[in-house]
This record gives structure tokens, sequence and C-alpha cells, in this order.
């Protein structure tokens, strides 16, 4: 563990910890942010009226549009002069999140990654290639000072130029892969096709996020890479990569609850959901001072669990995310995350792990086409093999998932590959 004091807390102190943040954070962004005073006025409610933690259900949640309702720097705390960095995530309606940190959020933000990398087995002794891109978004520089944290040698090589990233990390001895699961796929592809194989390199672990994979990619990755993998999760809004993650027991994601508290609501009413339940996760920052956030819907679709962990760690954790509400498809009336094809489609295991899925809608109805990525040698097989492949894959959805769609596998590396967060999804929906 980097932190044992704080990430074996005995619950009950760690609570007492939680609540006296909690009401330094809420009287800090009342008296100091107009939106949150208004929102909290427009509920009859001050700081004052949260007495234990439990209150914070009497507030109001806070969404992704009223960061960009407030851009660029209405929801910060502090002036410019005291902020040291900013990030920024892209939306897909133009306008950034844009969040901005001082230098208590730098280190807060460096130890939630030292506590992440840690488990994951890193060290001083380790080397750290981080291949989440560096730039506005949070995944390289986040990596980057957990890394220098726990003392590592970090490579900041950034996304891309993918051989050039298979010969430095031959070269340089990494020990620890960071990156997106997709790009590690794709590094690992390329290894291959540079006829290195795992036993040519250091690697050991490698801490993968940023966006949904399931158990069955993980088995992937650490069969093709001979690594061990591990789960990170955060958003920018929050503070980046680090909000939670895995430890060896990889059973759900450490949500480092001495900086955050979680909740889960149903997404569509708002009730707070208990543990093992599934809803959307929602996050209140309660040591983050640039821009903390007061129960932000996350919009990530995960459950809470309680119980003690095999690690000691104390903290609550999360399971790995199946996806964002925002990305489940409604395939007539079903709900499916792309995460549950891609689970069924590595359980058959016939296929290479490389897949995309095509919504359209046909009249009234959403129709869903899966292409997936087969070997050479089976590609110049008998049709008939083909077919067979593809009728068990549909049987096999619909028998799990309850949706019928049509299958169709394509030649090997049509699909493209992804130097950072994967397009699983093309809605031609919206273009009809
Ligand atoms: O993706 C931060 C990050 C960087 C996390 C590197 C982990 C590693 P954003 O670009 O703001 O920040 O995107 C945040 O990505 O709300 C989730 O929907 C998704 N996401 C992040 N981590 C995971 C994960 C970074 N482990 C959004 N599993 C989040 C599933 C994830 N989804």
């Amino acid at each position: 563990m980097w932190n044992r004091k704080y990430e074996a807390m005995d619950r009950e102190q760690l609570e007492k910890l939680q609540f006296l943040r909690l009401k330094q954070t809420l009287e800090r962004v009342y008296q100091l942010v107009p939106f949150y005073r208004r929102r909290f006025e427009s509920v009859g409610a001050e700081p004052g009226d949260i007495r234990t933690t439990a209150d914070l259900a009497k507030l109001p949640f806070t969404v992704k549009n009223d960061l960009r309702d407030n851009y660029p720097y209405g929801l910060f705390t502090v002036d410019l002069n005291e902020v040291v960095r900013v990030h920024a995530s892209s939306g897909t309606t133009g306008i950034p999140t844009l969040v901005g940190y001082n230098r208590h959020d730098l280190d807060v933000w460096a130890e939630l990654m030292a506590r992440t990398l840690t488990a994951a087995g890193g060290n001083n002794d380790s080397v750290v290639h981080v291949a989440y891109g560096y730039g506005l978004f949070t995944g390289g520089l986040g990596a980057h000072y957990g890394a220098e944290k726990i003392g590592a040698t970090v490579i900041p090589i950034s996304g891309g130029q993918t051989r050039r990233q298979v010969r430095m990390m031959h070269d340089l001895g990494a020990t620890l892969l960071a990156c997106t699961p997709s790009y590690a796929l794709y590094i690992a592809e390329t290894m291959d096709e540079m006829g290195l194989s795992p036993a040519d390199l250091k690697l050991h672990s490698g801490v993968f996020g940023a966006e949904p994979w399931s158990d069955n990619m993980r088995r992937v990755i650490e069969e093709k890479m001979k690594i061990d993998a591990y789960d990170i999760y955060g958003l920018s809004e929050v503070i980046g990569p680090g909000v939670s993650f895995e430890c060896n027991a990889k059973d759900g994601l450490h949500i480092s609850e001495d900086h955050f508290i979680p909740e889960i609501i149903n997404p569509q009413t708002g009730e707070i959901l208990p543990d093992g339940e599934t809803g959307e996760l929602v996050i209140t920052s309660i040591s983050k001072e640039v821009l903390p956030v007061v129960r932000y819907r996350t919009r990530d679709i995960t459950s809470l669990n309680h119980e003690k962990c095999a690690c000691e760690r104390t903290h609550v954790r999360m399971k790995k995310v199946s996806g964002r509400s925002d990305d489940m498809l409604i395939i007539r009336g079903v709900n499916v995350f792309p995460s549950q094809v891609e689970s069924i489609l590595l359980d058959i295991g016939e296929t290479e792990p490389y897949y995309q899925l095509v919504v359209d809608r046909i009249g009234s109805l959403d129709t869903l086409e899966v292409l997936v990525e087969v070997s050479d040698r089976m590609f110049s097989d008998q049709v008939r093999g083909l077919e067979s492949l593809e009728n068990r894959i549909r049987t096999e959805i619909d028998n799990l998932l309850g949706i019928s769609a049509e299958i169709k596998l394509v030649e090997p590396k049509s699909i493209p590959r992804s130097e950072g967060k994967a397009i699983r999804v093309i809605d031609k929906r919206n273009f009809s």
C-alpha cells in the first residue's frame, strides 16, 4: 500500500474525516461560487443544514452541463493566479469541460495515482511507460506525476507511433504500462508484428482505464502480454485518473474515500440505491480546492460494495464500470452496453478481439450489426465455416442479452485500431 494510514483507515475514523472535509468543501463552494449558492438556495439549504454525511442527499446534483454553462472559470473557487494547471475533456457538443488545479490539488492527484500504481505492483524500481495521451486529456500527466511520486522512472511517451512505443518499451526495460485497454491490445498486436514476444520485454503489469473493458478483455490482454492488468477509473471533472483503482484481488475498484464520497442513484429518479444495486455513480469531492464538485453525476454505471477486501484496504469498492448511461444502446427496447457484447465475443473466443457495433434505424426499429475481425486463416476458410460462426455469435447474443443482432465477420485489421479511447459504436440513427 502506498499510504496505509489512509488506505486502511478504520471506518469510523474515516467517516469522521469525510464529514469534516465535506463540511469544509460545502462552506467553500457556498461562499465562493455563486452557482453553488444559488443551487443550495433553490432547495432552501445551506451548509449548516448538513449535519451528517447522509444529509448530502438534501443537496441538488451537479451535471456536466453545469461545467459547460460556467465555462471557462465560473466554478473555480480561486483566482487564476492560484491556478497552476488546467485540463479539459472534449465533449461531443464542442464546448470543452474545463477543470483547474492549484498546487494542493496536484499533490492530491499525484497521491491518488501513487496509490493506484502501488496497488498494481509499482515502486521505485519500476519503469513506467506512460502511453496515455499527454495534453488537455488527464491520462498522461495524471499517470506521470503519480509515477514520479513513487520514485519510478517515467517514460513520458504519450500515445501514437506504436512501433516506436514497442521499441522504447523493449530498450528501456519498461515494467509497467499505462494506457487505455484498447491501446494495450494494439501494442500487443504490434509487438507480435515486430517479432517480439512477451519474454523479450520486462513488462509485468499494466494500469488500464479511461474506457470500459470487460473481464474477458482483461484475460485477453494478460494472456497476450503475460502481465497483470489492473483497472483504473477516473474523470476530469472529479480530478482525472485515480479516483478508484483495483488492488491485486481484482474484485472491484477502491474509491479513495478520504478524498471522495460516492453514491449510487437510480438515473431516472435520482433515488439513492443500496450496496450491490446497479445505478449511476455520483461523486462529491471533499479535498479538492480549485474546482470542488458536489454530487456530480458521472453517468457511469456501477454498484458499490462495502464488504472487507482481502487486501486490507478499507475503502469501498465499485464494480468495473459497464459503460456510461449515454452510451447505453437501446435496441428494440432492450438496454445493452458495448462491453456486454465484447464479453460474449471474447467468451466464444474464435474471433480476434477487435469489434465495432453499428446501430441504425429502419422504419421505427433499431438494428444492431456487430462487426468482428477473424484471423487470416479463418477469413480465407470456407464460407460455411464463417457462416456457422456468425450463427453461433448471433445465438449467444440473443440468448444472453435478448437482442437480435446481425453478425458480420470481417477481414483482419479492417477495424480501426485505437491509440486512446476506442470508438466502439457507430450510430447511424442520428444521420438517417
Ligand atoms: O478518462 C480519466 C482517465 C484517464 C481515467 C486514464 C483512467 C485512466 P475523461 O476523459 O474525463 O477522463 O473521461 C471520463 O471515461 O466518466 C468514464 O465514462 C470513462 N472511464 C474512465 N475510466 C474508466 C474505466 C478520463 N476504468 C470518462 N472503466 C468516465 C470504464 C472509464 N470507463
